[in-house]
């Protein structure tokens, strides 16, 4: 399928504010910093349209945005950045956990993590709640290009040994949204 239209739709603060349709949705979660808000911009060849920052915690609520009128995209707020106040890390655990547990329209979850790392806790406990809730979902490994190429496989595949992949989609995909790589394999998954 080709991309011809994408568009913003709207920026929620709780699910029974989200736009009111039956299309199917594709959401992008992981750790404030990750690269969600990047990665969407880069499938979707547009820099401007999620907004990004080098600060962790700025996607604050949940956007929605819809592609050729058909299948919607959701940008949700990073979990686990340590200098938000308690006030405000309540609000976007309650927004994450309302999205997840509550969206009917959520047809795949893309948990993404930062290729760099071994498991961190913040994402392990993430994960164990998805289990939890019986959510399934693929990874998307981000920043790709910050490691050596001779490295991705062997980072990525042992990041999926460590993990309760109880609840883990088989496919797993490698990302940069700086060189782009990775783009079309998770294009393909998506707009099949
Ligand atoms: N080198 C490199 N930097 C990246 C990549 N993806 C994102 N970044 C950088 O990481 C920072 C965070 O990116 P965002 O896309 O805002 O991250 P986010 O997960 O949406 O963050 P929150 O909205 O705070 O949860 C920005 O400075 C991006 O430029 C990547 O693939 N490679
Ligand atoms: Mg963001």
């Amino acid at each position: 399928m080709k991309i011809s239209k994408i568009k913003f739709l709207k920026s929620s603060a709780k699910v029974t504010e989200c736009p009111a349709t039956t299309l199917k949705e594709f959401a992008f979660i992981g750790r404030s910093n990750v690269g969600k808000s990047s990665l969407i911009n880069m499938l979707f060849a547009n820099k401007n349209l999620a907004k990004i920052s080098k600060k962790p915690g700025k996607t604050k609520l949940i956007n929605h945005f819809m592609i050729n009128d058909e299948i919607l995209l959701v940008d949700l707020p990073g979990y686990g950045y340590a200098k938000l106040s308690k006030g405000e890390t309540k609000k976007i655990n309650f927004l994450i956990k309302d999205y997840l547990e509550n969206r009917n329209n959520l047809f795949k979850l893309f948990l993404l993590i930062d290729i760099r790392h071994d498991p961190l806790n913040t994402d392990l406990f993430f994960i164990n709640y998805l289990n939890e809730i019986r959510k399934k979902f693929n990874i998307i490994f981000t920043k790709a290009d910050k490691i050596k190429k001779t490295d991705l496989v062997n980072k990525s595949t042992n990041y999926i040994e460590k993990i309760d992949s109880q609840y883990l989609d088989n496919k797993f995909f490698i990302s940069s949204s700086t060189t782009k790589s990775g783009r079309q394999d998770i294009l393909n998954f998506i707009m099949k």
